[in-house]
């Protein structure tokens, strides 16, 4: 027996239609199904003057259901549900709470009045997962807050507050309670015939006089979009709003949205919608576990990463400690966090104010003993295990019992760390990329004896501070440098073969990252890889003897480019040609020109194949959480899905025969196909199929 997901109650002359769906009312073919037999109902009622429709639980709709992408319509479609209440010959009012998105929005915008709670947000973020507002969006909006608004809202997705909504005409009244709020503003508007917002073009005039403003909009709002397909089919389908009639307008819009909901775009971007949220699913783990609560916290090293990792508790309301082993080092590190917050409200990141207010849960101490007070601790002092181990060794006789004891480092043995302790069960690795307040990705590191406790602490602490948390294992590099380092060393290897930074940079680029390789490295530092590869005994000819030199990168104004006086933009350097042409010759390469395609799969094939590995030994728990690793910490193009969605686009036996092809030609057997890659490719499966096996034991 399916529950009723839709009800109708009729009190005083007021029908109030109810969704009730959890958790979010998506617009599932039930939900739909209910919508139009309700509304039939209530239209049909002469006892009902006016309709009210609304949600129970947390928020009114959060959209279509997106879980039925990709499987065959059911009618009604949503399309047609809000063209019934759009046409209903008695007044309809949405009464919005929470966050209404999508074809939430859409179905609210087919009714003629919307009423909305203060805290109430709203938007159409279906360009986030490739696609356009479906439903309707994209010409009601515009109809409502004008042409220049909708397409700036429609291209970024963000969510606005109900007060802006209410100045730009999206709703007609901020009310205290929504279903009673709706009902009052229905006694305000009588029995009034229903203004449909279809039939509202007021709004359009300006744009159809004069699109420049409109054009420059557009223009501003998909500037750095570079391949993604969804925004322009936005702008194009806001456009139609104003040089098209409704229905041809509705019609084009359906068109662009079937055409972008089966393309592969989409579907890496639902992949990653999904994926995000599945790398919080521990297999094992008891659903109802309970993380701790943390209020209060502390982080150990006030440098840049300290700093960031503050701000961020500070971000979620958490009060913090920072403590460092100086007075100098510890007010330099709270200079940095306020100067950091200050940038962010000049800039309009944050409001004014913003920096007072953060800065109040910030404080900072050379005592060790206020360690005590933290719920949670982050070590981020200076990657050197020794010092590690006598943080934590420390750290063990002062926290308090229960505190998740975390450390930042971005390589070192968990285990070993732990072991420094005689509370392992309470140790894990929380490893934030730099900038820490800034990145969205949050590795968290789970030890041999990390108790799940521990982790779900982890968990909904990064969530709160605004991170993506994927849980890993326990290895040299986790899962994203580890893979990193394989990109890395193909980097060296093509310099010395017979490209130049400028190309293998500009493929990675037209590939859809937001920097190429070389240029990364600029910006991080080139100094920062070369101590590590002392540290490890281990040498890279090409980056060695740039950092020899002191060409660091964009902190040294130069480093693989040139920076000319402070610029941040790479300029290539001759200098920098010839000494690969001579790095080469003295290690008797004989260079070749290396083509464009041999690049793209020797930047992605050798870190595909480390990813599996990494799969065979269990340290990531799912192919999609390392494509959730790669998308939200080193800028892998959302609209590709991440490397293991990607591998499955190209298909497992290309990249095993390419993988063969390379490892021959390099004599690296690490460039070999893992087995488990060889066993995909020959069973003709894909990284997906591991997926589904995964999700089954995690359910
Ligand atoms: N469809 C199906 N499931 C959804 C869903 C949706 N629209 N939104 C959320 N879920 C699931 C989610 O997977 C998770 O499941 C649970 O609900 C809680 O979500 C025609 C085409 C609303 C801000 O893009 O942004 O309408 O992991 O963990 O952090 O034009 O969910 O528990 O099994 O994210 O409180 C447009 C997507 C759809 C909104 C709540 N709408 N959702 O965040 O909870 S396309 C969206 C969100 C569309 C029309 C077009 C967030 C949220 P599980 P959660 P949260």
């Amino acid at each position: 027996m399916s529950r009723q997901v839709v009800h109708l109650d009729v009190d005083q002359g007021v029908a109030i239609i109810a969704i009730d769906n959890p958790p979010v009312n998506a617009l599932g073919h039930a939900v739909r199904d209910g919508l139009v037999e309700a509304l039939t109902r209530a239209e049909a009622d002469p006892a009902v003057k006016v309709i009210v429709l609304a949600c129970r639980g947390r928020t009114f709709s959060a959209g279509a259901d997106i879980t039925e992408f990709g499987t065959p319509p059911r009618d009604p479609g949503l399309h047609e549900v809000i063209e019934r209440f759009d046409e209903c010959s008695k007044p309809t009012i949405a009464a919005l709470f929470g966050t209404t998105l999508g074809g939430g929005l859409e179905l609210a915008m087919g009714c003629h009045y919307r009423v909305a709670t203060e805290s109430a947000r709203m938007g159409l973020p279906e360009v986030k997962l490739g696609l356009l507002p479906g439903a309707g969006g994209t010409q009601r909006l515009p109809r409502l807050i004008g042409p220049e608004k909708a397409v700036t809202a429609i291209v970024s997705g963000k969510m606005i507050g109900a007060k802006a909504a209410l100045a730009d005409g999206l709703i007609d009244a901020v009310v205290a309670e929504p279903v009673q709020g709706a009902v009052d503003f229905a006694h305000t508007i009588g029995t009034t015939s229903p203004v449909r917002v279809r039939d509202r073009d007021e709004k359009l005039a300006a744009a159809k006089a004069d699109p420049a403003a409109f054009e420059r909009a557009a223009a501003d709002a998909v500037k750095r979009l570079r391949g993604i397909e969804a925004p322009a089919a936005c702008v194009e389908s806001v456009r139609n709003a104003f040089t098209m009639d409704f229905e041809a307008g509705l019609a084009a819009e359906r068109a662009m949205f079937m055409r972008l909901v089966t393309g592969d775009q989409s579907r890496a971007q639902r992949h990653v919608f999904f994926a995000e949220r599945e790398a919080q699913k521990i297999p094992g783990m008891a659903s109802g576990l309970k993380p701790a609560a943390i209020g209060q916290a502390a982080v150990i090293g006030a440098g840049t990463m300290g700093g960031g990792i503050a701000m961020n508790f500070a971000n979620a309301g958490v009060p913090v400690t920072l403590v460092e082993t100086g007075e100098a080092a510890l007010q330099r590190g709270l200079d940095r966090v306020r100067e950091t917050y200050d940038i962010s409200v000049r800039r309009g990141a944050l409001p004014a104010g913003a920096t007072e207010a953060r800065m109040a849960l910030v404080s900072g101490t050379t005592d060790w003993a206020r360690l005590a007070e933290a719920d949670m601790v982050i070590e981020a002092a200076f990657e050197e295990m020794d010092l590690k181990k006598e943080i934590f060794a420390r750290l063990d006789g002062v926290a308090k019992s229960g505190a998740v004891l975390a450390t930042n480092t971005s390589t070192l043995d968990i285990d070993a760390i732990a072991a420094a302790t005689a509370r392992p069960a309470d140790v894990l690795g929380m490893h934030f990329f730099s900038p820490a307040n800034v990145m969205k990705l949050l590795e968290i590191v789970r030890g041999r004896d990390t108790s799940h406790q521990a982790i779900a602490t982890a968990i909904a602490v990064g969530k709160a501070m605004g991170k993506v948390p994927v849980v890993v294992g326990n290895c040299d590099g986790f899962v994203g440098n580890r893979m990193l380092a394989r990109r890395t060393t193909e980097c060296e290897r093509l310099l010395l073969e017979g490209a130049l930074p400028q190309q293998v940079d500009a493929v990675v680029l037209k590939f859809g990252f937001p920097m190429g390789p070389f240029a990364m490295g600029d910006l991080a530092g080139l100094d920062v890889g070369w101590r590590i590869r002392k540290h490890r005994g281990v040498t890279a000819p090409i980056s060695d003897v740039l950092c020899e030199q002191g060409r660091f990168g964009q902190k040294t104004g130069r480093g693989y480019y040139l920076y000319e006086s402070g610029s941040r933009t790479p300029t290539p350097d001759p200098e920098v040609e010839a000494l690969i042409i001579e790095t080469s010759a003295r290690l008797g390469v004989t260079r070749r020109a290396i083509g464009d395609q041999e690049i793209l799969e020797r930047m992605t094939y050798p870190m595909i194949n480390e990813a599996a590995r990494i799969l065979e030994e269990g340290i990531a728990i799912r192919p999609s959480d390392i494509d959730v690793v790669w998308v939200y910490g080193y800028g892998w193009p959302v609209w590709r899905g991440g490397p293991c969605f990607h591998a499955d686009l190209v298909g497992l036996p290309e990249i095993v025969a390419r993988l063969e092809h390379y490892a021959g030609a390099s004599g690296d057997e690490g460039v070999r196909p893992a087995a488990l890659l060889r066993q995909l490719a020959e069973q003709g499966k894909g990284f997906a199929d591991i997926g589904k096996d995964a999700k089954a034991a995690a359910a």
